[in-house]
């Protein structure tokens, strides 16, 4: 008799543990199932960011080709490794008797990204293939006005211009222009027109849009 009941006990026993493992083992697939589902929105996620982030020059998030060259160019060379070249800089005094074909020297550099102004020169040498924005904005007084050039080591950019005024007078330029690695680029004076700037708002800026091969 004792042994019947022994083994209803057990049987129920066994019995109750079984039922508590299915409902385990049916908790956990269904766990599983929802982390699948998740991974597979989280993938479908990623691909959108990566195909979205793909032609973004400064992005290395990509896995595609493209991006892995982009990476190693800005390992080997550290101009490209994090900022654009970009460089503001402008005349800390006034210059005076500025002389026919002579370069303009911005000689206060406020921002040179890639250490590619030289402010005792008033170059910018062009970092890496692309292209370039530059803009230059001169001040003169009334007796002065200003004919400048936008210069590079294969010829003029652009010009600029300030005409005579009553008073004070701007005048300069915005050019666009697709340049190689090593160019040079400054501002000259043009011609015999004028020979005075004011220092401050006279300045000398550019930066890369679009990186070329
Ligand atoms: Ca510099």
């Amino acid at each position: 008799m004792v042994s019947v009941l022994l083994f209803v006990i057990l049987l129920n026993i066994s019995v109750s543990l079984q039922s508590s493992y299915d409902d385990n083992l049916s908790d956990i697939l269904s766990r599983l199932e929802k982390l699948e589902k998740q991974n597979r929105e989280k993938d479908a996620a990623i691909s959108t960011l990566l195909e979205k982030t793909k032609y973004c020059p400064t992005s290395y998030l990509g896995r595609d080709n493209e991006t892995n060259q982009r990476i190693k160019k800005a390992f080997s060379n550290p101009i490209s490794a994090g900022l654009l070249p970009a460089f503001h800089t402008r005349l800390s005094r006034d210059l005076t008797n500025v002389g026919t074909g002579q370069p303009i020297v911005f000689d206060l550099e406020t921002l040179d990204t890639t250490n590619s102004y030289e402010p005792n020169s008033g170059i910018f040498t062009v970092p890496m293939n692309g292209i370039y924005v530059f803009y230059w904005n001169l001040l003169t007084n009334q007796a002065s006005g200003m004919d400048t050039t936008l210069m590079s080591t294969h010829g003029p950019l652009g010009f600029g211009f300030v005409s005579h005024a009553e008073n004070w007078e701007n005048g300069g330029n915005l050019i666009v222009a697709k340049l190689t690695t090593g160019t040079h680029v400054w501002v000259k004076k043009a011609d015999k027109y004028g020979d005075f700037l004011h220092e401050r708002f006279s300045t000398f800026s550019g930066y890369l849009i679009q990186e070329t091969d």
